[in-house]
């Protein structure tokens, strides 16, 4: 046999820095629930100052839908989840979605 015809050119394995996909957690405008508590569970839910969750949540008012956080998959769909049992707790319409970053 010819030397090297069965040498398989094998990749060096590099360690790659592993970086879960991120999600984007959006707030959805509506006409009913009570911008006080929308600022509310901003700050709760998404860990933001007062200041900051009313930027958002007049963002959201204004434009029809804001990011309030960047988070792995499992832990968007939590704050999602979060948002939405609190909002139906209170009886607010408030709607909450992910999507990927
Ligand atoms: N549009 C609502 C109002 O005028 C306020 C509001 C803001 C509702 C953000 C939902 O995600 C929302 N009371």
């Amino acid at each position: 046999a010819k030397p090297f015809e069965n040498d398989v050119a094998l990749k060096p394995e590099v360690a790659k820095p592993k970086l879960p996909p991120m999600f984007n957690v959006l707030l959805l405008n509506d006409d009913y629930t009570p911008m006080e508590f929308v600022v509310e569970c901003i700050e709760r839910f998404f860990n933001k100052s007062r200041e900051q969750a009313t930027q958002i949540m007049l963002k959201v008012h204004t434009e029809g839908l804001a990011v309030c956080g960047v988070y792995p998959q499992d832990i968007a769909e939590t704050k999602m989840n979060q948002v939405l049992s609190y909002a139906r707790d209170q009886q607010h319409p408030l709607q909450c979605v992910t999507e990927p970053a």
